[in-house]
């Protein structure tokens, strides 16, 4: 079979979402991000990868401090809160990251200023004065221009403010050229092909100088080189990506992990990403991220989800009616990765019902069924020479394919067409009409090959659901022992194993429950 997934040569994938800010706790915009993050690493594990994902929260600027004092409570202490419910979020949904990086440790205030402190002695940074309009939310400065009727942030809708202060500067402008060499140079580098166009855009306008002290708060990390300012949130957030491998600690560890990582963020902070986080990275003398993937806004009732817009909704509401792999499987599939999604509960409810319901969870249910009924309870070995060998081959590519691509949505319907091949082949064979003996087995050994393939292949998006799927039709061991393209191959179920019958897998929902 081919070797299709593969990064690079170096079996290695390293994957990070934005971290967090701790003013708001987490909501499904959050976990839509994290969620899918999590299924390129559990891909990239099967395929037997060294992987390392990277989440964890944003904990300084202005915004935390202001949410710190709106509840009367120190900025540390409220951090570690809404840092914990990021984390308490994330075990719900079954996120299997390697490491939880919190902006206030020690570990990455070091990171922070050894690397701007490469960029100072590399002559990139310098001192000035800076007068501006600043957005809180954003935490960031707004040119007139940029302003909704001349005194609103464009992505929060709510008025700027008039701040002035001495800051340290980084010379953006030095990287304009640099920045395009480098797009020409890395045409995949910012995914997808929109998005890049987009960075181009700002880029090509040309690019100012960036103030990145503050010297009128202090809740940040301390400028080496001068007392009584702090990094500017964004240059020391951006930094944990190299924080998270070891940047100023592990220079071995740095070097075996990077450039090669996958940023995914929404486009929100595209420009944060995709012009200053490479440009910055220049400056230091490292090399800019492999790949910068962009995705959209999942939007509610056509509206981004936002605090000051009361429009939210918490995993957790969604995983009390559809469970843990209904909600993850609802955000990998429905949106293509990159666009916007609007969602809404009414088709969370069709999607749950037709693909989990009614395709997964039929196709193990009627076939343990029948293996109850009629095989004693002992599932029967496929056939070498099976119709679906050749269709879970290409489906193996294509699955394949799409997790490559970073669309988890086309992974998941490549792998979804196992599924309904093996019901229209249930279908075309009626094994619950059949008499027990060659004939019955053959079509039942099929079906439990095609679910223990699905069971791989699914198991990134739907971890828990497949490790059942996986104990019901008898397979030894554990899924995540397995590995592809290996565990893909037709004919690794043994036949002769116990098949239990359980409760749906997933039980079907009223629409509108
Ligand atoms: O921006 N749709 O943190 P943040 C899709 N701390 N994705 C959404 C979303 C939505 N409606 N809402 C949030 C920050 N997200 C900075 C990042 S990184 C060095 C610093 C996701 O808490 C999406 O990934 O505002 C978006 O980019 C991110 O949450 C913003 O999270």
């Amino acid at each position: 079979m081919p070797d299709l997934g593969r990064v690079s040569a170096v079996s290695r994938f390293y994957v990070t979402t934005p971290i967090y800010y701790v003013n708001d706790v987490p909501h499904i915009g959050h976990a839509y991000t994290t969620v899918t993050a999590d299924a390129l690493a559990r891909w990239h594990r099967l395929l037997g990868d060294d992987t390392f994902f990277l989440t964890g929260t944003d904990e300084h600027g202005l915004k935390v401090q202001r949410a710190a004092e709106a509840n009367a409570v120190a900025a540390h202490e409220h951090a570690t809160r809404t840092s914990a419910r990021f984390r308490e979020a994330w075990e719900l949904l079954d996120i299997s990251y390697d490491d939880f990086i919190r902006t206030t440790e020690p570990r990455h205030h070091r990171s922070v200023q050894q690397f701007l402190q490469r960029c100072y002695d590399n002559g990139h940074i310098y001192k000035g004065t800076y007068a501006g309009l600043y957005c809180v939310a954003c935490e960031a400065y707004y040119t007139e221009d940029d302003l909704i009727d001349g005194e609103s942030c464009p992505i929060h809708l709510r008025p700027v403010e008039h701040l002035e202060e001495e800051n340290w500067f980084f010379r953006l402008s030095a990287f304009t050229q640099p920045l395009l060499d480098w797009y020409e140079a890395n045409p995949d580098a910012v995914r997808p092909e929109g998005k890049r166009n987009e960075a181009l855009g700002i880029i090509r306008q040309g690019l100012e100088d960036i103030s990145i002290s503050r010297t009128s708060i202090s809740w940040g990390v301390p400028v080496p080189w001068d007392e009584g300012h702090v990094f500017y949130v964004w240059y020391d957030a951006l930094i944990n990506y190299a924080t998270g491998v070891g940047y100023g600690e592990d220079p071995e560890r740095f070097a075996t992990w990077w450039p090669d990582v996958h940023h995914l963020l929404g486009k929100d902070i595209l420009r944060f990403h995709c012009v200053y986080w490479p440009a910055m990275l220049l400056a230091a003398g490292e090399a800019p991220p492999h790949r910068l993937f962009v995705h959209g806004y999942l939007l509610v009732g056509g509206e981004k989800m936002s605090k000051t817009r009361l429009n939210q909704i918490f995993p957790a509401d969604l995983v009390a009616d559809f469970g843990v792999d209904g909600f993850r499987y609802h955000f990998l599939r429905d949106t293509v990765f990159g666009n916007d999604g609007d969602f809404s509960y009414e088709g969370m409810v069709s999607r749950y019902n037709s693909d989990l319901a009614n395709n997964l969870g039929n196709l193990l249910s009627r076939v343990a069924t029948v293996v109850a009924k009629k095989c004693g309870g002992v599932g029967p070995a496929p056939r070498p020479d099976s119709p679906l060998a050749p269709v879970a081959a290409e489906v193996y590519a294509d699955t394949a394919a799409g997790w490559q691509a970073i669309a988890p949505s086309q992974a998941l319907e490549a792998t979804w067409r196992l599924i309904r091949e093996a019901n229209a082949h249930l279908e075309a064979n009626e094994p619950w009409k059949m008499e027990p003996g060659p004939a019955l087995d053959a079509v039942l050994g099929d079906a439990l090959e095609v679910l223990r393939i699905v069971a791989v292949l699914a198991s990134p998006a739907i971890p828990g659901t497949c490790e059942e799927v996986w104990r019901r039709i008898g397979m030894p061991g554990t899924l995540r022992d397995q590995r592809l393209p290996a565990a893909a191959g037709w004919g690794g179920y043994p036949g002769g194993v116990p098949v239990t019958k359980g409760d749906p897998l997933f039980p079907r929902m009223k629409s509108g429950s």
